[in-house]
């Protein structure tokens, strides 16, 4: 979110940047008002009391962008590439989101500043909104807030939501969960091909692409991407992996990874996979608030008698540890 994606005149922003109007921000966002957004953002990024309004403020808009996720090692080219895709879609008339997750340092990390510096490029477009999120010290890190902020951009009216997230492990298999379509980007040399088989990858990637395609090792890498979706089990109708070749540092081959997406979307449309993603999205987005809700509860059980007096039964060898969980978890519900 550029703080130069001016829309509205300052004297009717100032107000907005400290809100916690729900109604009111909601209702500038759905008109495009950048501040809106990123106030809604800060929000749900924070964990702020206001959530669950915002949430269902947002409930009518869900399900209206397409969410693409793109991942792979630090330095792999994902900015890159998401600033020239955005460029892209751009062109085709779309409104575009983009959330840049940095796993490991809250707003202050060099990851964040070279992303700003590459998505420089679509700072001024009002139809562009650029935010970078932290997912660090958040409980159930992406899975938390991200799936809000997804919301936040839909209710913006974004057409396209590009979530960018380091490939550190986790983060991966959550970028997945959370995107229709994912990208895993590589590059040649890096022994990224067969860390993708160790880290599960070939089960999240729906589309590979092999940027820093200059390089040297490209061909191989390409190749030992399809020799391994080659090897994976497939029943007829599943999707195979899509491969592209791109070098984003020159916009070379971005037509191709919009190409594959398109293809993706078409088959998930097609197979009646969008909704059945959606649906499990949904249910892990429920699931992580719920026992959110119930971490809370448990906390609050620690400061008052229950916990402390159940922990001196069990240290004193009067009850066990699991008669008194079932002790606590009858305390919840009641
Ligand atoms: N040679 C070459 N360099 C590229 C290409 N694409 C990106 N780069 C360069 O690679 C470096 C890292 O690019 P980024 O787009 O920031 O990579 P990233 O994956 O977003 O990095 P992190 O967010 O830090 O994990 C930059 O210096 C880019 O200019 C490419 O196709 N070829
Ligand atoms: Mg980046």
């Amino acid at each position: 979110m550029s703080e130069s994606n001016t829309r509205v005149p300052a004297a009717a922003t100032g107000s907005v940047r400290r809100s916690r109007d729900v109604p009111m921000l909601v209702e500038r966002a759905r008109d495009g008002d950048p501040r809106a957004v990123a106030r809604l953002i800060t929000l749900v990024e924070s964990g702020d009391g206001t959530v669950p309004a915002i949430a269902a403020a947002l409930a009518p808009y869900a399900g209206q962008a397409q969410v693409v996720g793109l991942t792979g090692s630090p330095g792999v080219g994902k900015s890159t590439t998401t600033n020239e895709l955005v460029r892209a879609l751009r062109n085709r008339g779309h409104r575009v989101g983009v959330l840049a997750i940095d796993p490991s340092s809250p707003f202050t990390g060099g990851a964040i500043l070279g992303d700003r510096v590459r998505m420089q490029d679509h700072a001024t477009d009002p139809g562009v909104y650029i935010r970078s999120m932290s997912s660090r010290g958040h409980l159930g890190g992406l899975s938390a807030a991200t799936p809000q902020a997804v919301r936040v951009l839909e209710g913006a009216g974004c057409d396209v939501v590009l979530v960018e997230t380091v490939g550190v492990g986790q983060a991966e298999v959550e970028v997945a969960s959370l995107a229709d379509t994912t990208l895993v980007l590589l590059a040649p040399g890096m022994g990224d091909a067969i860390q993708a088989v160790k880290a599960g990858i070939l089960e999240i990637a729906d589309v590979f692409v092999v940027n820093k395609a200059d390089r040297d090792g490209a061909d191989a890498t390409v190749r030992d991407i399809q020799g391994m979706i080659a090897l994976g089990e497939r029943g007829p109708g599943q999707w195979r992996p899509q491969v592209v070749r791109a070098i984003a540092a020159r916009a070379e081959g971005i037509d191709d990874i919009a190409a594959a997406i398109d293809k993706h979307r078409a088959w998930l449309v097609e197979h009646d996979e969008l909704r059945r993603r959606r649906e499990a999205r949904a249910a892990a987005e429920v699931e992580a608030i719920a026992l959110g809700v119930l971490r809370a509860r448990i906390g609050s059980l620690r400061d008052g008698t229950h916990l402390p007096a159940l922990a001196a039964e069990v240290a004193a060898g009067a009850t066990d540890p699991y008669a008194a969980a079932e002790a606590l978890l009858a305390q919840l519900s009641g």
